[in-house]
């Protein structure tokens, strides 16, 4: 029912009984005093009237007394006049006196001293009153008055009284209706404010804006309230949030008080070319982009990288700062400068000569140079020092990506020990025996425990580095909380599993599965019914293309039907050419995809096409729409996001995801069909396997894969980081409150 007339209503009623019950006590009040009038009236005639009267009663002539009667009734009010010498005598009356009114019924009147007087024409007061005569010594006279009058007016009254009621009723009603509006909207808007965590209680000075003062206890209490709720709910059933933009920017109002998040990456996630005389924007080839990049626009807050593109100095502030996405700004980039020695030193020596191949097993050997670790702990010095001109308070959220920056959360944690420092390891981490390589392993170890969180893929990684930690520096190593602590300051160490945005972005699968096909089919010479396989990486050792090359050969021995029916398009992103590990693996794949393509030529498309070039991700969704198969055949991978990403593009149910059992992917995506890289045979069955498999089963494995990475996508990635982030500085709080307590 609409909200006013929910009060309007009950108050009309209310009000209508009121005046429905107040009528008869003014109508009896008016009587009475209508009545007490009548009883002095009367009596003023008795007494005017009594000697005339006397003196013609003494007459003994009726007709005398009579006509002395009708001119007392002249008066319009005395309806009748009369009188009774005895009990037993006739009435001698005026002419309107009531003919059945006879003398022996005035005692029963005066015993029980009745005013009124129902009869046929009305209602009348009667007054007896005695006249004494010499002759008749219990003579009495009768005035009857008319009441009609008096009925009128109470009518007319009764009407008013209702009339004022309702008038009252209508005046109250707009008034509360007026106030209850006022005041629910108020209440609307602070209850709103509430629920998205932005709070009722304002600033001082904000009051006459938006604050109201006396709302100011509930509206604390509430918040107490909805967040111990919230967090309660949350420890019952986290897997009952529906991880959006929505709840991510909810948890940071609501666990972190809207604090602001500073991402830092070597990578940044939008790049400005030159080409030519335009500028173009670029979206970089990086698993860490992808997954951080919808966080960044549902957070907003600033990502500080290394400005790389060559036209990136021309499009940013004085403060080196730089809005983004282009199309619609959601947060800004602030972008770091580094001379060609540093980039040498920190970014192709220590990372990818060193860290790099240092955690994965490529069977490619780490190089670590001292020059290289200058450069690293300079570089790392540097990106810290923008942290903290970034911090707008003393506890921002600083999300540190990767193993660029192994030593940014120990530099952070000196300048600003309330930060909440969260460092993703997107690579895997080696065991220990692996990691004592490293010439510099305590102090990246100790660096990297500056972090209030450090996460990695998979629990597998998180053991290892607990182990290594075990083995290498003095700390004290919490296995059942899975906290280190290092210098009185506690890491907790937790895998999150990184994923993609869910539901891809609407642009990506825009184009229907038929147009994908139709297009790529015709972009790459390739005849309609065609087999396409797709592959989608950086140009990495570590992502297996070459065994993934040898396994379509290894199908095409086997299988030769597929000669010239099937064809493996593998898009390559060129990346770190700077290293010569990077531009020897380049010939290499090259060579093969040559060979092989050499091998099977003469029937048909040939079995391999290389694209070594960089596709912006619209075009490589179109390929992964368009493709039969993919195949993600990494030697070792943290967790690869082809693989999820290929399961989203195909809202169609179709195609078949052939996965690396050394991806964290393969730990999550168990419907793929999961192989090993280096087993040929058994790759090359896997394709068969997948070319040949009936539309049902493609349908089924991929409903279950779609349905596991709607539900544990990014933004659950990211949001399961934050509240893990709000319950240790919680708990950090009460420690401190106990240790004061106990001092
Ligand atoms: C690291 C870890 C972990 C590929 N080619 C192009 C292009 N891509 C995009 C893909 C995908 C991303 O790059 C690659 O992601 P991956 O996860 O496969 O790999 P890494 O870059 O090695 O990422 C990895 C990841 O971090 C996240 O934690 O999964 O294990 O090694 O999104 O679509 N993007 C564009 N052009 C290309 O040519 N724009």
């Amino acid at each position: 029912m609409n909200l006013s007339l929910r009060f309007v209503l009950p108050l009309i009623l209310v009000l209508a009984c009121i005046a429905y019950g107040v009528a008869p006590l003014v109508d009896k009040l008016t009587l009475r005093w209508f009545i007490n009038d009548l009883d002095a009236q009367t009596a003023l005639i008795v007494n005017t009237a009594r000697e005339p009267l006397q003196q013609r009663l003494l007459t003994g002539k009726k007709k005398v007394v009579v006509q002395f009667f009708d001119q007392l009734s002249e008066d319009e009010r005395l309806y009748a006049v009369g009188y009774c010498a005895s009990v037993d005598s006739p009435v001698w009356a005026s002419g309107l006196f009531p003919k059945n009114i006879r003398c022996d019924d005035l005692q029963q009147w005066e015993k029980q001293g009745v005013h009124l007087f129902h009869h046929e024409r009305g209602l009348f007061h009667m007054a007896v009153e005695p006249v004494k005569t010499d002759s008749a010594p219990d003579g009495k006279l009768i005035l009857m008055h008319d009441m009609s009058f008096i009925a009128r007016r109470s009518e007319e009254t009764k009407r008013y009284v209702f009339y004022l009621f309702m008038g009252l009723a209508v005046v109250v009603s707009l008034v509360t209706v007026a106030i209850a509006q006022l005041s629910w909207r108020g209440w609307m808007t602070g209850m709103r404010a509430l629920l998205r965590g932005e709070g009722l209680v304002r600033e001082p000075g904000q009051d006459a804006k938006e604050g109201r003062p006396e709302f100011r206890p509930i509206a604390r209490d509430l918040q107490r309230l909805i967040r111990e709720l919230d967090s309660d709910a949350r420890a019952l059933d986290e897997g009952q949030i529906t991880w959006t933009p929505r709840s991510l920017r909810a948890i940071l109002h609501g666990e972190l008080r809207g604090e602001d998040i500073i991402v830092v990456s070597n990578r940044e996630p939008y790049i400005h070319q030159r080409n030519g005389g335009i500028i173009e924007v670029q979206r970089p080839a990086s698993g860490m982009v992808t997954a951080l990049e919808p966080i960044m626009r549902a957070c907003s807050g600033i990502w500080i990288a290394h400005g790389s593109g060559s036209a990136d100095r021309d499009v940013v502030d004085e403060n080196d700062r730089v809005a983004v996405p282009p199309e619609n700004p959601a947060y800004r980039i602030r972008r770091v400068w580094l001379t060609e020695e540093e980039e040498a030193g920190y970014y192709y020596g220590f990372s990818n000569e060193g860290l790099w191949p240092l955690c994965h097993i490529a069977h490619v050997r780490p190089t670590f140079r001292s020059s290289d670790w200058a450069q690293y702990l300079k570089v790392n010095r540097k990106f810290a020092k923008a942290v903290i001109n970034e911090a707008r308070t003393k506890a921002p959220i600083v999300l540190v990506q990767d193993y660029h920056f192994a030593l940014l959360p120990k530099m952070i944690r000196e300048e600003l020990p309330d930060a909440i420092i969260i460092t993703f390891w997107h690579i895997p981490w080696p065991n220990p025996e692996s990691f004592a390589i490293c010439p510099w392993r305590e102090e990246v170890l100790t660096g990297v425990l500056g972090s209030s969180i450090l996460g990695f893929h998979t629990q597998f990684h998180c053991n290892n580095f607990l182990d290594t930690v075990d083995r290498s520096i003095e700390a004290r190593v919490d296995r059942e909380s899975f906290t280190v602590s290092y210098g009185g300051k506690p890491t907790a160490v937790r895998h999150y599993p990184i994923s993609i945005a869910w539901p891809p972005e609407s642009e990506m699968v825009q184009k229907t599965v038929p147009d994908c096909r139709e297009h790529v089919l015709r972009l790459n010479g390739l005849p309609p019914e065609h087999k396409i396989g797709i592959g989608v990486d950086r140009l990495d050792y570590t992502k297996g293309i070459m065994e993934r090359f040898l396994a379509v050969e290894r199908l095409l021995e086997l299988n030769p039907q597929w000669i010239g029916g099937f064809t493996f398009i593998q898009i390559a992103a060129p990346t770190r050419t700077g290293i010569e590990e990077y531009r020897h693996h380049e010939l290499q794949v090259l060579a093969l995809a040559d060979r092989i393509n050499e091998r099977f030529k003469g029937s048909g498309p040939p079995p391999l096409l290389l694209k070594i070039e960089h596709h912006e991700p619209r075009d490589v969704y179109e390929y992964y729409r368009a493709a039969d198969l993919c195949f993600v055949s990494s030697l070792h991978d943290g967790m690869n996001l082809v693989a999820k990403e290929f399961v989203a593009a195909r809202d169609d149910n179709r195609g078949v995801l052939i996965l690396s059992r050394f991806t964290g992917a393969a730990r999550e995506l168990a419907e793929a069909l999961i192989v090993n890289p280096y087993d040929a045979d058994q790759c090359a069955a896997a394709l068969h396997m997948a070319l040949t498999m009936p539309e049902d089963e493609q349908r089924d494995r991929l409903r279950l894969m779609r349905g596991l990475i709607a539900e544990f996508n990014v933004y659950r990635w990211a949001g399961r980081m934050l509240l893990d982030a709000a319950a240790i500085r919680k708990r950090n709080r009460l420690s401190d409150k106990n240790q004061d307590v106990e001092s």
